[in-house]
């Protein structure tokens, strides 16, 4: 059945996050939420991003596409009539190579993109005073859908900037997280955009996200989206290291991922998708 999620306050954020709640407003003082097209274009200039691009449109529900490094500047010139989106895109991992005289150059994503997602009334919480965010993850598209998936490594705050979407949340146990080495490995078997939600017989947790609006996403938690028209969102990444979670019993077939991951080299792990995944 559809449950509408639960709203709480900055204060109520404490790491490591244990209940998914919705914070209405909570960033609704970050100077990015006046972003637009132009102030984006000269921020990123001609950073090569890793874009999703997907052959059609219901592939986006199970989240089925080929990952293609694409400059930002054509990026938004394909995003309203082709089937491409931005997901969880470091900031601060963003580099520009560029040459002067020769030489090689390489930039980081310029600063003021960082400094606008800052926010004052999160500064009010604790816990955001003594962790500031490892990273800070980039979502932009048009019209997309993002199929359930599971962030076990890491506490997502994603805050809506431009544009609304939905989100719902389900616990763990009621899907199944795909075999160990498939490409798409932090997601769910089911198609959950085909279930209908009114008739499962378990919680499935729903808010519409508005600019300003900010999500605790714990790890255990499946979630999928679904933008509608022009959306931009930003994770703020706080590093979790908390696992103790994965102890119980419903979390095995996770952990036992979880540690295989960390055990193989990735070698073995790219050849076996490639051929097995
Ligand atoms: O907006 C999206 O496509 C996905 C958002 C999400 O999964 C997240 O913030 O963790
Ligand atoms: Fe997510």
């Amino acid at each position: 059945m559809l449950v509408e999620l639960q709203e709480g306050k900055i204060k109520n954020f404490e790491l490591p996050f244990k209940q998914p709640f919705v914070i209405r407003g909570g960033g609704d003082d970050m100077f990015a939420l006046k972003w637009d097209e132009t102030y984006l274009r000269e921020m990123f200039k001609q950073t090569k991003i890793d874009v999703e691009v997907y052959k059609k449109f219901e592939d986006y529900e199970t989240s089925k596409s080929d990952l293609e490094p694409m400059h930002f500047g054509d990026f938004m010139d394909k995003m309203e009539k082709e089937n491409v989106y931005i997901p969880d895109c470091s900031l601060l991992n963003l580099t520009t190579p560029r040459y002067v005289d020769g030489e090689l150059r390489v930039d980081t994503l310029d600063r003021r993109l960082l400094d606008d997602l800052h926010s004052d009334k999160l500064l009010t919480n604790p816990f955001a005073l003594l962790t500031i965010p490892v990273d800070y993850y980039f979502f932009m598209g048009v019209d997309t859908k993002t199929g359930a998936h599971l962030h076990i490594e890491d506490d997502y705050l994603t805050c809506q900037i431009v544009g609304e979407k939905d989100i719902w949340l389900c616990d763990y146990e009621h899907l199944n997280i795909r075999s160990l080495f498939d490409t798409y490995n932090n997601f769910a078997k089911e198609n959950v955009f085909k279930m209908d939600w009114d008739m499962v017989d378990f919680p499935i947790y729903h808010t519409r996200l508005k600019p300003g609006d900010m999500i605790v996403i714990p790890p255990n938690m499946w979630h999928w989206v679904k933008s509608d028209g022009f959306s931009i969102a930003v994770a703020k990444i706080f590093e979790n290291n908390d696992f103790s979670w994965m102890n119980s019993w419903k979390y095995r077939k996770l952990r036992y991922r979880q540690s295989l991951n960390q055990l193989l080299p990735t070698r073995i792990k790219e050849f076996w998708r490639m051929n097995f995944g």
